[in-house]
């Protein structure tokens, strides 16, 4: 067995004691090694020895993307310069990048835990598997690369930026198994569909992450390519892909506790949440060795729940991610996340989940428009009232996301469509602000 099965099978007894230890030595390694660290405790009266177990997780510190900036590049580090091996990095729309470094040790961590949520996904080593997150220093490529390599799969880094290579070795090589963003997979869905292609193909599985994506676009993908498709998360400060994936029953991302301990915060209070509450997601790497972090705070809004999966497995779920804090706009005193957009859109036939939300502000009254790419057959139809088409996509927005929008009807590739992450809200406020 490459990934450890007892792992995924333990109690959540079993489990507890565990992190108990791990976050005690934890604890006691930033303590001594990082200055940062030690300051931060040391203003907060603690010592090592008062962080007995998980218990004592909220006597912590948090850590903030702030504490990254402060530190960056290397402040956070926990060891010797000489035991670092990689350095990957997420770019932020502003100001310096934020960086996480790795020991071998780490390495081989990540690439397990990837493993794992490849394998309990179904990948094996029979399988075939196309890359296609950018390598570099975005965490999605080398992650899901060195992951499916760690289970014994063929990969073929393909990167991002070719579609038509893409499509071209996914059918010369008969790939299973593709690893990309959910919006890039339904670009290459589209291009398969639209040069006649579909059938040519033998792909099962897609594990698909690294943006938010709802239900509805899970199932259109599915439906377009005839696979399954599961969700992967992470983030660059705590690992890269591979801290949670979804199981065959979808119904939540099994976080991998053993080495990610996370909490759910109220952002305001910061106080925790009790199981099933939505808040921001807080993670503690407990085996992380290069760049520990303590109850770092992830800006993710999500719950957690506890109960045992059906599929057997008894580590703790996320629940599909409501955004981020700092995706949400207020657009009239509501508040609105880009997700419940896209949600409200795929109810809609011949909606696809290529849309742009765009915020403004007209004097003192705010404005908010969705503009939505239309499949081509909708447009084909035959005496197609735009109107109307518009008035019901308007109606669907304003149950789910509570605001009137003025809605676009788009055709087909008028909005750019991204090979990484895509962007789907501008708020132009803050231009003027
Ligand atoms: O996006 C790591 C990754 C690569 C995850 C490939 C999955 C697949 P960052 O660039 O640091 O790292 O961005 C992290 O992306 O805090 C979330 O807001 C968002 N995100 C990542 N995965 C998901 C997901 C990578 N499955 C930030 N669902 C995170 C929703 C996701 N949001």
């Amino acid at each position: 067995m490459i990934w450890n099965e007892t792992k995924e099978c333990m109690t959540r007894e079993e489990l507890k004691s565990l992190q108990d230890v791990r976050l005690q030595r934890l604890v006691d390694r930033v303590y001594h090694n990082n200055e940062y660290y030690r300051k931060k405790m040391q203003e907060l009266g603690l010592e090592p020895g008062d962080i007995k177990g998980v218990d004592d997780i909220e006597k912590l510190p948090f850590t903030t993307y702030v504490d990254l900036r402060d530190t960056y590049p290397f402040g956070l580090a926990s060891v010797p310069k000489s035991e670092l091996v990689r350095l990957q990095a997420s770019s932020g729309t502003t100001g310096k990048p934020k960086v996480a470094v790795y020991t071998r040790r780490d390495i081989d961590i990540w690439a397990e835990v990837v493993a794992r949520c490849m394998a309990m996904i179904g990948i094996t080593r029979d399988d075939i598997i196309q890359v296609a997150y950018g390598y570099g220093l975005f965490t999605g490529g080398l992650g899901a690369h060195y992951g499916a390599e760690y289970l014994g799969a063929l990969v073929i880094p393909m990167s991002t930026g070719n579609t038509k290579k893409l499509i071209d070795m996914m059918i010369d090589c008969e790939v299973t198994a593709i690893a990309c963003t959910p919006s890039y997979l339904l670009h290459v869905a589209e291009t398969l569909r639209d040069q006649g292609l579909l059938d040519k193909i033998k792909l099962k599985y897609a594990i698909c992450g690294a943006e938010p994506w709802t239900d509805n676009m899970r199932a259109q993908i599915e439906e377009m390519l005839n696979i399954k498709a599961y969700d992967i998360y992470g983030l660059t400060e705590i690992m890269g892909p591979g801290v949670a994936t979804d199981c065959e029953y979808h119904a939540g991302l099994h976080i991998w506790e053993d080495h990610f301990y996370p909490e759910i915060i109220d952002p305001v209070t910061m106080k925790q949440l009790p199981e099933g509450e939505t808040g921001e997601l807080v993670i503690t790497t407990l085996t992380k060795e290069g760049m520990p972090l303590l109850r770092y705070r992830t800006k993710d809004l999500t719950s957690l729940r506890y109960e045992k999966c059906k599929c057997g497995r008894t580590m703790a779920r996320i629940q599909r991610f409501k955004g981020r804090t700092d995706d949400m706009m207020i657009v009239r005193g509501v508040n609105v996340f880009p997700s419940q957009v896209e949600a409200a859109l795929l109810t809609v036939d011949g909606c696809t989940a290529h849309y742009m939300i765009i915020v403004d502000r007209i004097g003192n009254e705010d404005t908010f428009e969705v503009q939505v790419e239309l499949e081509d057959r909708i447009w084909a139809q035959e005496g197609f009232n735009e109107a109307a088409y518009a008035a019901k996509v308007q109606s669907v927005i304003r149950q789910i996301v509570g605001l009137k929008a003025k809605v676009t009807l788009l055709h087909f590739n008028d909005l750019p469509h991204s090979e990484g992450k895509s962007k789907h809200h501008e708020d132009r406020r803050k231009l003027y602000a």
